[in-house]
């Protein structure tokens, strides 16, 4: 006999399920990337330090890859030198949303960790909001960049209040957490409302 608390259960995440799925039914895709076409539509962000024994700012790049990819053929990597304990490097975008008031925007996406660490070395960040992030201080830290081996998904969400003509500016990047060189794909991305 099936225990009574169990059917309850049962019956509670059907229920639940059944919400859940006429909430994700509600929602407008803003965008999605898997990396597939060019980069065309986004645009490459940087808040490093300079490396004393260049004067330059430390090296750091985001391109695409056929290395690796969660889904099709590519993903796009980030490269960050964090040998002086500091830097982030991310991608961003905008899209039109002509809508007033408050609309509720979910930010999701994929890091590839080579393997799991519990010495953070590199942080994932993201933002959301109306105009391009400034520097690294804008972003929310989502947090250590290696929770387990293999892609790991990472989400925001946030609230922004719109007049109608606002656009939204999304940004996904990688923070300096320790003296090492990081390396990170991203993969298959995708903004709600
Ligand atoms: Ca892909």
């Amino acid at each position: 006999m099936v225990p009574r608390a169990f059917v309850v259960l049962i019956a509670m995440l059907s229920l639940l399920g059944v919400i859940s799925a006429g909430c994700i039914g509600g929602r407008t895709t803003l965008l999605e990337e898997g990396f597939e076409g060019d980069l065309n539509g986004w645009q490459i962000g940087s808040d490093l330090p300079t490396d004393p024994e260049t004067g330059l700012p430390v090296d750091a790049s985001a391109e695409l890859t056929i290395e690796r990819s969660r889904s099709g053929d590519r993903s796009l990597v980030m490269r960050i030198d964090g040998l002086q304990d500091d830097g982030t490097i991310w991608i961003q975008t905008s899209r039109d949303v002509n809508k007033t008031g408050t609309v509720n925007f979910r930010l999701s996406f994929y890091v590839y960790s080579e393997q799991e660490s519990f010495n953070v070395i590199g942080k994932v960040v993201a933002y959301i909001g109306l105009a391009p992030p400034i520097g690294e201080e804008g972003f929310s830290v989502l947090g250590n960049a290696d929770p387990a081996e293999g892609w790991n998904e990472f989400v925001l969400g946030s609230d922004l209040h719109l007049d109608n003509g606002d656009s939204a500016w999304i940004a996904i990047g990688i923070t300096v957490a320790w003296e090492t060189f990081l390396e990170y794909e991203i993969d298959d991305i995708v903004l709600t409302i």
